[in-house]
Formats: structure tokens, C-alpha cells, sequence
């Protein structure tokens, strides 16, 4: 019989499951896009480990155009061990606990890594669990969502089994990933049923726990038009507490904590999001359970020998563009604390969020995520809903990630908004 390490050779991974690593320069946890793009960098510069019982690697941003039957979901994903850096030990496991005041970690299998220094990017996560009666209605063909890569496929075929009545989409009260797409997957579905010729027969409201349809105003001022225009209803502090599926019913909370019932044709949710429970509950969290970390420098408050990148920390916009920003941020500093330099780097804040508004149209939303001003690389005005836009959100910027991201590559589009204005931003 071979032997776990002969396996993993055999099959050709670099994965050694379930062996005890006893020690590592540089221990990254999480194989999505924080902690995959830090390992392409950081790989080329340290010993380093990587942490994930993930077969697959996903492109999440694309999960909308699944939903709306534009893109399959082979098309978002790869196997890890294709993306994985060859320099890097990958383990394929899933963190059990954290314990930075003695630079280790523990697995669910058990295997202790110590670590000289530690990335985490653990990423945040969809709750379907959270709402009674959502995962029980999610079952059903009129509910869906495009949060999840088990569920986003399925979307498509809730809005192909759209008949008459409420379309309904929901954004909750806690922190989400892209926080566009619960109004991107609203649109598309207007667009489809247009084209189905059913768009006569459907109510749209998109509910938002939220007081604004958009956190920054130049875009949130044209999303108001846009929904004015495909006659969508929006209702601002309006948090989905129930489903009930038996009678195609969701319940909301207001503000002042009345409920509404609302019958459903079609529900699209975006449920609650929690970071990981094994971060939350570890020092490495602050009350809210994300890590908290220097959001300028990505050092953790405490640990100086802790960094974190992407959506599990307390103050970084929760985009796939704001962690390509943060990438060279966080290397320039890891290498500096290695040197016992002070860390020089400071992360500007970016964040992007195409915000596809039709099969062929989309408005690229780019700002800064701590200061809500607008920080757009094109010289045009990008509020426009635009067909060229669209192509970069669904060609362009996927084959950047596939192509430089996961390979350590791409850091944003800084360089090329200077040069696009002229080194005025
Ligand atoms: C980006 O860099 C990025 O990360 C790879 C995204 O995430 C998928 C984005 O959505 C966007 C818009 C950018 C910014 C890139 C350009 C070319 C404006």
C-alpha cells in the first residue's frame, strides 16, 4: 500500500494531508483569493505553508452570471492543485484553532504547524442556516441564491420556472462579500424576464436591510435611475427574518422592528455572513469576530508576526479587487517584519465592484472603500452604464485573475489608472 506522502505524489499534488508539519516560515490559512494570491508572492520569498481542505479553487465573482444562466459554474472554478504555486506545501485541511501567543495553529486532523509568521485569510461566510426556513425553501424552485457554488447554479432554473407574481431580493443585516451582487442578480433577472416575456407578469422588490441602495453616492445616484427605469421597488431597512416555503411567504423586519409577509413567485437571498467560528472564537479576533488587523498596514493589532488579508478582517472592503490592491501591500510588509524593518506599506483604500446592471451592460463602480470617493482608472465617467464595461467585468478581468492574480502578478489597477489620468489620482 503507498504510503499518504507517496499518494499524494503518485496523484501529483503537493498536498500532504494529515502530516505533521512541525514547523514553517510563513503559514497561510485559506486557499481562496487573499490567501492564494499572498501564497504566489510570498511563496517566492519564504517557506511557506498553505492551509485548505478546499478541491476547488472558484472565481466568485462570476457566480451572478451563473445565476443568471450566463456563465457555468465550470467556468468559476479549478482544481487547487492547478492554481496551487509550485513552491508551496499545500495542506489539505481545514483549520481547527489559532494560538498566536505561541506562533501555532492546530488542524481538525490534529496536525500541529508552527509558524514564524502567519497570514490568515480565512474569507467570510454565507449562513443559510441563520433564517429558519431558507435552506427548506431553498429545495424549492422558487428560491435561490448565488452565494454559494451549490446554490448559484440553480438560480437559473428558479427564474426559467418564474410564472407570475413577486420577485423578491434580499440584502441582510450583517456584512456580506460584493456587496453589489444582491442588486446584480436582481437586474439580470429583470432582463430575463423580459426577454422571456414575462416581465409584465412580475413584481421586482429588492428588500436591503440596509438605509442605502449603494454606499457611495455618484454610483448609488445612477443605480436610483436604473431601478427607476426597470420599475424596481426598492424597500431600504427591510431584513428577511423567515421563509416560509409551504405558503411561498418571507417575513421582514423593519427598523422599528415590525414585520411585513410578503408572498413570493421567485425569492433571490443573500443570507447573513459570519467570518469563520474557529477565527471568531480565537485572540486573534476582536468582538465582532473578524481579525483585527491595522486595516492601513494589514498587521494584526497584537501579534506582530500576524498579517490577514481579504474578507475575514475588521475593516477591508469585502471584493476580489480590494484584496488584488492589498496583495503588495501585505508582501512589501511581511517581508519588512521578517527584516525586522518597520513596514512601510500602506493599503489606499481600493475597492471596485462592476456592477452588472443587464445581459450587456454594466456601471464599474471603483472608490475608496474607507472614504466612499470615487477612484475610477478609465477618464470617462463610469456611473454610465456601459457595454464595454461589461466585457471587462465578464472576459477581461476574469482572465486577469486566472492568468496574473493567482500568480502573484496583479496588484490591482493603480499603475494604470496614473497613467490612464495622467498621475492625477
Ligand atoms: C480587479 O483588479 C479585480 O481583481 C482581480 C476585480 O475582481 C474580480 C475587479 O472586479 C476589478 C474591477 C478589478 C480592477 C481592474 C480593472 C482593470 C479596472
Amino acid at each position: 500500500m503507498l504510503s499518504k506522502v507517496q499518494l499524494a505524489r503518485h496523484i501529483g499534488r503537493r498536498c500532504l494531508s494529515s502530516e505533521s508539519t512541525k514547523h514553517c516560515q510563513l503559514l497561510i490559512v485559506g486557499a481562496g483569493s487573499g490567501g492564494l494570491g499572498a501564497a504566489a508572492i510570498l511563496g517566492k520569498k519564504f517557506k511557506t505553508t498553505i492551509l485548505d481542505p478546499a478541491d476547488h479553487h472558484y472565481y466568485q465573482p462570476y457566480f451572478t452570471l451563473v445565476g443568471g444562466g450566463l456563465k457555468s459554474l465550470d467556468d468559476c472554478r479549478k482544481p487547487m492543485e492547478q492554481v496551487m504555486p509550485t513552491n508551496v506545501k499545500w495542506i489539505k485541511e481545514a483549520v481547527d484553532s489559532f494560538d498566536p501567543s505561541q506562533n501555532f495553529i492546530v488542524t481538525k486532523n490534529g496536525t500541529t504547524i508552527k509558524y514564524d509568521m502567519l497570514v490568515v485569510a480565512t474569507g467570510i461566510h454565507p449562513d443559510f442556516s441563520s433564517i429558519p426556513g431558507l435552506e427548506e425553501g431553498l429545495k424549492t424552485p422558487n428560491v435561490g441564491s448565488i452565494y454559494s457554488p451549490e446554490t448559484a447554479p440553480r438560480m437559473i432554473e428558479v427564474l426559467k420556472n418564474f410564472k407570475a407574481g413577486n420577485a423578491i431580493f434580499t440584502f441582510p443585516a450583517t456584512q456580506i462579500k460584493c456587496p453589489g451582487a444582491p442588486q446584480k442578480i436582481a437586474y439580470l433577472t429583470d432582463e430575463f424576464l423580459s426577454k422571456a416575456d414575462k416581465r409584465e407578469d412580475a413584481k421586482i422588490i429588492y428588500n436591503t436591510a440596509g438605509g442605502v441602495l449603494f454606499g457611495v453616492k455618484k454610483y448609488a445616484d445612477a443605480l436610483w435611475k436604473v431601478v427607476e427605469e426597470k420599475e424596481i421597488i426598492v424597500n431600504l431597512q427591510h431584513n428577511l427574518v423567515r421563509v416560509r416555503p409551504d405558503i411561498r411567504e418571507a417575513v421582514f423586519e423593519r427598523a422599528d422592528k415590525t414585520r411585513v409577509s410578503m408572498s413570493y413567485e421567485l425569492l433571490h437571498v443573500t443570507p447573513p455572513m459570519y467570518p469563520l467560528r474557529e477565527v471568531a472564537r480565537s485572540s486573534l479576533a476582536e468582538a465582532t469576530g473578524f481579525v483585527d488587523i491595522d486595516k492601513l498596514t494589514l498587521q494584526h493589532k497584537k501579534f506582530d508576526n500576524v498579517f490577514a488579508i481579504g474578507d475575514c478582517t475588521n475593516g477591508l472592503p469585502k471584493t476580489a479587487a480590494a484584496v488584488a490592491a492589498c496583495l503588495g501591500v501585505l508582501a512589501d510588509n511581511v517581508v519588512s517584519r521578517s527584516r525586522g524593518e518597520e513596514l512601510k506599506a500602506a493599503y489606499n483604500g481600493y475597492t471596485s465592484c462592476p456592477l452588472t446592471t443587464g445581459f450587456e451592460n454594466c456601471i464599474l463602480a471603483e472608490f475608496n472603500g474607507f472614504t466612499s470617493e470615487p477612484m475610477e482608472t478609465f477618464p470617462f465617467n463610469q456611473a454610465k452604464e456601459r457595454r464595454s464595461m461589461y466585457v471587462l467585468k465578464k472576459d477581461i478581468i476574469p482572465a486577469i485573475y486566472w492568468k496574473l492574480f493567482v500568480k502573484g502578478r496583479w496588484t490591482g489597477p493603480s499603475t494604470f489608472r496614473r497613467l490612464m489620468r495622467l498621475g492625477f489620482s
